[in-house]
């Protein structure tokens, strides 16, 4: 699949800090210190519906990383998947009277004009779970040969017994488990398992839903983490930098991927660290399609929204946070973007090299977002009562924005 035009990067002068950031599976901090290229797998969309600003804030988050590790001048080689054949994705086909195809592809194409107005950066890799079956096929063949899988009436699943590292991603009890999974797109109460967690890993053909010649496993159809596990394998092999994704995904998707892929390599782990971004709500309810509580991007930047404001009403608030879209949130935004705009459309102004330094020291530290912002805020304030002789400062400022936060002034 084809991704989307990257916005260009402009480069600082100096050198960013290496990123330090909260790790799901240890509790705690790992300095991320890669070699010249760092490696990030981001769990893409399931194309049923337009993207909401929870959606627009995880991957906020992981645009952040990468603007980080291009600051100290490493190349990025960011992998992002499309679940673009899935349970939601055929339940909303079927509900609209519509082709799954026509509407992944819809949704998928507007998902790409909202990430190139928020200036996003692109994946190298942008790939569908339907041009990942020839891949995936193999690996659950393989799983099942060695042990680590089992036939269910046709259908193959997981054993999570197979992997002695199971549960080291979110660190979850089994009772919260049990219930993750049941809630997520698993079966735990299905008869005949052997642990009641056991994910699908290939679903015989059903009457009435795609499906595709498995080989030896027969028609089906692959389940959802293998997916993101046989794309991440291919595009980036094990031991990558950061597996990114909502909070949401720890478990099981996170939890089981980790456990397909260290039984399949017999490596660990398979990130150095699990990124999670916070859920965004709204109405005291995280914002989900099945929920249909959404804000879409699409809808505020046909209302006029400038892109820009949007991508700093996500940016006000820490990754990790789960937090409330209000109207109140955006405008606060689109208000602090006329007040960044005004102080960089001068000749001169106030030095920036202390608040490039700034900017790297808290977006190194976690991604802080809201002290990056906090940071710019001041070189504003400071622009706006005494302003300065520094006519490179302006400038600076913007390029400095662009580059680390994807603001555009
Ligand atoms: N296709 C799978 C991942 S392989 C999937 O979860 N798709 S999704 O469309 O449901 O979500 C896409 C990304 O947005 C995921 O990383 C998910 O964790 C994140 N996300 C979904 N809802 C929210 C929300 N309310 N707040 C923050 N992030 C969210
Ligand atoms: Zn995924």
């Amino acid at each position: 699949m084809h991704a989307w035009p990257a916005s260009e990067v402009p480069a600082l002068p100096g050198k960013g800090r290496d990123l330090r950031i909260h790790d799901t599976a240890t509790g705690g901090r790992v300095t991320l210190a890669p070699g010249p290229v760092a490696r990030i797998y981001v769990c893409g969309i399931t194309p049923y519906d337009a993207t909401h600003m929870g959606h627009a804030a995880t991957y906020n988050a992981f645009d952040l990383v990468q603007r980080v590790w291009l600051d100290t001048k490493r190349q990025v080689h960011y992998v992002q998947n499309v679940t673009d054949v899935d349970d939601p994705l055929l339940e909303r086909a079927i509900r609209d009277g519509i082709d799954w195809v026509g509407l992944a592809e819809r949704e998928t194409a507007l998902f790409r004009e909202d990430m190139t107005a928020l200036r996003m950066l692109p994946p190298q890799h942008y790939i569908g779970a339907v041009e990942a079956i020839p891949g995936i096929i193999p690996l659950v063949e393989r799983l099942r040969d060695s042990g680590a899988a089992y036939e269910l009436e046709g259908d193959i699943y997981f054993s999570v017994d197979a992997d002695p590292h199971f549960g080291q991603v979110s660190n979850y009890d089994t009772e919260l488990m049990r219930h993750l999974s049941a809630e997520r797109g698993g079966d735990p109460d299905r008869p005949g398992k052997k642990n009641p967690l056991d994910p699908m890993l290939w679903m015989a053909a059903r009457e009435g839903e795609p499906s595709w010649d498995g080989a030896s496993l027969g028609a089906g159809r692959p389940g959802w983490h293998i997916e993101c596990v046989a794309i991440a394998l291919d595009h980036l092999g094990m031991s990558f930098d950061v597996q990114g994704g909502g909070s949401d995904l720890i478990f099981p998707h996170h939890e089981m991927g980790a456990s397909h892929a260290q039984a399949l390599t017999g490596e660990f782990p398979m990130a150095k660290a699990y990124v999670h971004a916070g859920m965004v709500g709204l109405d005291g309810e995280k914002m989900s399609k099945s929920r249909g509580n959404l804000v879409f991007v699409s809808r505020l930047r046909r209302d006029g929204v400038d892109p820009a404001a949007i991508r700093l009403a996500l940016l006000s608030h820490h990754y990790r946070a789960d937090w409330e879209w209000t109207d109140q949130v955006l405008q606060d935004a689109v208000e602090r973007l006329g007040r960044w705009r005004a102080a960089v459309s001068r000749p001169d102004g106030p030095s920036a090299d202390a608040l490039v330094e700034e900017l790297r020291e808290a977006l190194s530290d976690d991604l802080d977002a809201p002290a990056a912002l906090a940071a710019v805020d001041r070189w504003a304030a400071l622009q706006d009562a005494e302003g300065g002789t520094d006519e490179s400062a302006p400038g600076l400022v913007s390029r400095a924005v662009d580059a680390l936060l994807g603001v555009a002034l």
